[in-house]
C-alpha cells in the first residue's frame, strides 16, 4: 500500500471511530469534583463528609460497614448502588449479601443532599464518597488524608440476587485473581483491595471448617498459627447448639482491628489470617511477595486508596446513563409508582 493511500486509510478509520463514540455517546469518564457548581456553591462531598463523621463518632464500625458495601456494589452489576435496591429478589437479598450493613448511613447521607440539591447527587457516588470518608476517620487514605475520589456515576435498575457471584471466603488465590481481572482489576490491585480486611469482622460459621475440619480433613488448617487457633476454638465452639453465631475480628492484632493499615499483611505473614482467603493470599507464590512488601511497610495507605478508585471505576454508568434516584432503596419508576 502507498503512503498516501495508508495516510487515507487511517483518516478513514480515526474518523470512523470518532463518529462510533459520538453515536454511543452516552456515557462520560468519571472525574474528579463532578458535583462543583452543581449545587449552587455547596461543596457536595464536604457535606456528605459531615454526615459520615457524626455518625463514625457513635459507631467506628461504619468503615468496615462501608468498605465491604463498595466492594460487593462494584463487584456485581458495576458501582451502581444496585446493592441498596430493596426488594424481594434484589441483589441484598443473595446469601453473600445477608451481612452487608450500613443502608441507613447512606439514607441519611443521602437525604441530606436531596434536602439541599435534589435529583443532583447519585447514590452510587455516595457509596464511594461516604467509604473514602469513613476509610480517612479510621486512619487510611495516604498519610492520614483522604485518597480523592472521581464522581459523576449514575444509578442503575437492576438488582437481582441471581446475579450476586462474589467470591467465597475459600476461594484460591488464582481463582481469585481470575474473579478480580474479569472486572478490570490486576493481582496487586486484588492484594492491596484485599487489605479492606484490615477492619471488620467475620461470621464464625463461615471459618469453622479452617477450626475443626479443614478440607475434611477432620484438623484444622495447618497453616493457622497455633495461638490463632486457640483463640478462634473459644470464640467459635464446634458445636454451638444455638444460633448465635459469634463474630471475630478479621485483623487479629487487638490494637489496631479499627484501623486502616498494614497490620492486615503483618497479621497474614505470621500466619494469622482469619478467612481461609486471608491466609492463602500470603502463601500463594502468586502473591507472597507483594504480601511481603506492604507488612513490610510498603506504601499501604496510599496504594490502597489507588486500588479503591479503581474498585469504584468498576462497570459504572455516567453520563446520560441510568438515573439519579430519588431514594437510594428504589428505582424513580418504583418511587412514582408509590
Ligand atoms: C476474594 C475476595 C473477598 C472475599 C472472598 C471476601 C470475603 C469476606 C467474608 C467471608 C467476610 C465476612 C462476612 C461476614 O461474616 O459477615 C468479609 C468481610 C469483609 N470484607 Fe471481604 N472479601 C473479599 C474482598 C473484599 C474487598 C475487596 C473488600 C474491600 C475493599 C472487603 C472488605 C470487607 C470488610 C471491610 C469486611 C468486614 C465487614 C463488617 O465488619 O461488617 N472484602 N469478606
Ligand atoms: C462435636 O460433635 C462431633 C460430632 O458429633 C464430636 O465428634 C465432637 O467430639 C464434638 N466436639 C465437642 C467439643 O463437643
Ligand atoms: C514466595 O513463594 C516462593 C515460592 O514458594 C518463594 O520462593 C519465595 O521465597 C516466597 N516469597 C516470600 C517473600 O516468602
Ligand atoms: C439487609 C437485607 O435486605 N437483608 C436480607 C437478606 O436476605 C434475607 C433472606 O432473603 C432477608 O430476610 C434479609 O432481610
Amino acid at each position: 500500500m502507498s503512503s498516501a493511500s495508508t495516510a487515507i486509510l487511517t483518516l478513514v478509520l480515526v474518523f470512523g471511530a470518532f463518529l462510533t463514540a459520538q453515536c454511543h455517546g452516552d456515557s462520560a469518564p468519571l472525574v474528579v469534583g463532578f458535583y462543583r457548581g452543581k449545587c449552587r456553591s455547596i461543596d457536595v462531598e464536604a457535606v456528605v463528609s459531615g454526615v459520615i463523621k457524626e455518625w463514625y463518632k457513635k459507631d467506628p464500625t461504619i468503615t468496615a460497614a462501608l468498605l465491604r458495601m463498595q466492594f460487593h456494589d462494584c463487584f456485581v452489576n458495576g458501582c451502581d448502588a444496585s446493592i441498596l435496591l430493596d426488594g424481594s429478589n434484589s441483589e441484598k437479598t443473595a446469601v453473600p449479601n445477608l451481612s452487608v450493613r450500613g443502608y441507613e448511613i447512606i439514607d441519611t447521607a443521602k437525604a441530606v443532599v436531596e434536602a439541599i440539591c435534589p435529583g443532583v447527587v447519585s447514590c452510587a457516588d455516595i457509596i464511594v464518597m461516604a467509604t473514602r470518608d469513613a476509610v480517612a476517620m479510621s486512619g487510611g487514605g495516604g498519610g492520614g488524608g483522604k485518597y480523592i475520589v472521581e464522581t459523576g456515576r449514575r444509578d442503575g435498575s437492576v438488582s437481582l440476587a441471581k446475579n450476586v457471584d462474589l467470591p467465597s471466603p475459600s476461594i484460591s488465590v488464582s481463582n481469585s485473581i481470575k474473579a478480580f481481572a474479569n472486572k478490570g482489576l490486576n493481582p496487586t490491585d486484588m492484594v492491596y483491595l484485599l487489605g479492606g480486611h484490615t477492619v471488620g469482622i467475620t461470621h464464625c460459621s463461615l471459618i469453622r471448617d479452617r477450626i475443626y475440619n479443614f478440607q475434611n480433613t477432620g484438623k484444622s488448617d495447618p497453616n493457622m498459627d497455633s495461638a490463632l487457633l486457640t483463640t478462634l476454638t473459644a470464640r467459635c465452639p464446634q458445636n454451638s447448639s444455638t444460633s448465635i453465631d459469634n463474630s471475630v475480628n478479621l485483623d487479629q492484632n487487638p490494637l489496631s482491628s479499627m484501623t486502616v493499615d498494614n497490620s492486615y499483611y503483618r497479621q497474614i505473614v505470621k500466619r494469622r489470617g482469619v478467612l481461609q482467603i486471608d491466609q492463602d493470599l500470603a502463601l500463594d507464590p502468586l502473591s507472597n511477595n507483594t504480601v511481603a512488601a506492604i507488612a513490610n511497610g510498603f506504601d499501604f495507605s496510599t496504594r490502597f486508596g489507588q486500588a479503591m478508585i479503581k474498585l469504584g471505576g468498576v462497570q459504572v454508568l455516567t453520563g446520560k446513563q441510568g438515573e439519579i434516584r430519588r431514594s437510594c432503596r428504589a428505582t424513580n419508576k418504583q418511587t412514582r409508582e408509590d
